[in-house]
């Protein structure tokens, strides 16, 4: 049987838009392991139960069910460890990047994100995005905008571009979970929002191109402009 990973999706199957499914994806793209990621809703939480809880990506391999993207890329490289590496640059190091991203690309980005993510949902998930990000948040969807800040993202993208300088990956001169964890989040963005974050970062846009190309299966998915 293939490995399995769900991932969230929108009312269409191939908008796929969480960070962390993201991770996982493109962790399985790297490895080259055969998988089938079937679409998944926040409604669906009966299809994930056999995980414990109630957050996607949940990978299931053989007998193996597991969740938390970080959680799942531990175990993919200990796995499957004939594979290429997902951490050339060293666990640790693709750990503080990726709560990097989580810390200060993320919360960035989030505010522009969040109110183009609704429409793109089943009618059901609309209801429960909309009742538990607004709880979450303390304020309406429609709200989050006051909060985007142009200014701010530009400076938190700024600050990668600066750290990958002439590299051509954030984990040297190949891929590792650090790119693996930022590109994650960029495909967030892609999937949902019509404005290229990194219009102005040459630098990041290029790396990008570079990383994606790496990836011919993102073409059958769904994201707003070329990446
Ligand atoms: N730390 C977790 C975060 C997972 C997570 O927050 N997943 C979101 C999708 S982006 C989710 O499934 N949310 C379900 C819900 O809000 O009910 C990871 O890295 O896997």
């Amino acid at each position: 049987m293939p490995i399995t990973l769900f991932e969230l999706a929108g009312a269409s199957p191939e908008r796929r838009f969480s960070p962390y499914c993201w991770r996982s994806h493109l962790a399985l793209w790297h490895k080259g392991l055969d998988f089938q990621a079937l679409p998944w809703r926040y409604n669906d939480k009966a299809l994930i139960a056999a995980s414990g809880q109630g957050k996607v990506p949940v990978l299931v391999d053989g007998d193996q069910i597991l969740h938390e993207s970080w959680d799942i890329a531990l175990y993919l490289e200990d796995r499957y460890p004939q594979a290429p590496s997902l951490f050339p640059e060293g666990a640790v190091q693709a750990k503080a990047f990726m709560n990097r991203c989580d810390s200060e690309f993320n919360p960035a980005v989030r505010w522009f994100l969040l109110p183009v993510i609704h429409p793109l949902l089943t009618p059901g998930d609309q209801v429960y995005f909309r009742q538990s990000r607004e709880a979450q948040l303390g304020m309406r969807l429609e709200d989050c905008s006051q909060k985007a800040d142009r200014a701010a993202l530009a400076s938190v993208l700024g600050g990668f571009a600066e750290q990958l300088g002439s590299q051509p990956f954030f984990a040297g001169f190949e891929p590792g979970y650090s790119d693996l964890s930022l590109l994650g989040s960029l495909l967030w963005a892609a999937a949902s929002w019509d404005q290229d974050p990194l219009s102005d970062q040459p630098v990041l846009k290029a790396w990008r191109a570079r990383l994606a190309a790496r990836f011919p299966g993102l073409a059958d998915y769904r994201f707003q402009y070329q990446l």
